[in-house]
């Protein structure tokens, strides 16, 4: 568990003992659905997927956040929404709130009431309003950076509702083609402030000026996302040559399977929404 205290100072009868505010890291998970097997599907063919082996690999994901100094929150099993397991399309939590989202696939829609009372107590709520669609994996935020993948799941109208959410805070937020995959997050997530890792083919590295751009192995394109814990890169286990290019690259690198729920389209960043909170 990660816990830095952020108060302390002298104390006397006078001036009592400061509450020490630590600030801790929080994975808000959920448990994966025994329905995953009627999951929505867009890039992939349908084929049989194992829940037992999905779970096992899915507890085995959750420990590695414990592992790295995460708080793991689960949110209880969803049997009537198949994808309910891959968390963070329903949300995009910053700093100082969270946006709810309106899933583009109407079948994830009631995902929602669940995630809101989970983060109700860690962040100020807004809302993603018709017209507009949006999944979280089409949202991926480089520091103050926020680029929105235009999908099958998300348009321009969020887009101007993320932009009208956020500009107060001093975020910047683009709108970035995607194609040959799901989401945004399929094609590119960050590694740093300053670097991400890209494929090619699905989204063009000119949407990140400045940023250092490293591209998965041509082998394996589904390898870009990646789930960055701390200073540790989650890479998923089947993308041996990126975890090599991202180790020879000076990254601390960590495997994870998450062989079973990629056949539901689903893979790393999918599964949690992270974010720091205070607890006192
Ligand atoms: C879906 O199509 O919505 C799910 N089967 C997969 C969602 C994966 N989520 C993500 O990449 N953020």
């Amino acid at each position: 568990m990660q816990l830095e205290p952020t108060g302390s100072g002298p104390t006397s009868p006078l001036f009592p003992a400061p509450i020490t505010v630590v600030r801790m890291r929080t994975a808000l998970t959920r448990r994966v659905s025994p329905s995953i097997g009627q999951c929505e599907l867009t890039h992939l063919k349908r084929q049989p997927i194992d829940f037992e082996v999905a779970q096992s690999q899915h507890e085995r994901y959750e420990q590695v956040l414990e592992d790295l100094g995460c708080r793991v929150e689960r949110l209880g099993e969803e049997p009537d929404f198949p994808d309910s397991v891959f968390v963070e399309d329903i949300a995009i939590v910053l700093d100082e709130f969270a946006i709810i989202t309106r899933p583009g696939a109407i079948s994830r829609r009631g995902e929602r009431g669940s995630v809101e009372r989970a983060l109700r107590p860690h962040r100020r709520l807004e809302h993603i309003q018709a017209p507009a669609i949006l999944d979280g994996g089409d949202v991926l935020v480089v520091g103050k950076d926020i680029y929105v993948g235009i999908s099958s799941r998300s348009n321009s109208e969020a887009v101007d509702q993320v932009r009208a959410i956020v500009t107060d805070y001093g975020y910047n937020v683009g709108e970035v083609n995607v194609g040959g995959c799901l989401h945004l997050k399929s094609a590119v997530t960050a590694l740093t402030g300053d670097t991400v890792i890209i494929n090619p083919d699905w989204v063009v590295a000119d949407h990140f000026p400045g940023r250092t751009c490293i591209q998965v192995d041509p082998s394996e394109p589904n390898a870009a996302n990646v789930l960055r814990v701390g200073d540790t890169i989650l890479f998923a286990a089947a993308f041996p040559r990126t975890g090599d290019r991202l180790a020879a690259a000076g990254f601390e690198v960590r495997p994870v399977d998450a062989s079973e729920l990629a056949k539901a389209e689903g893979a790393l960043t999918c599964c949690s929404l992270l974010f720091d909170s205070a607890a006192v």
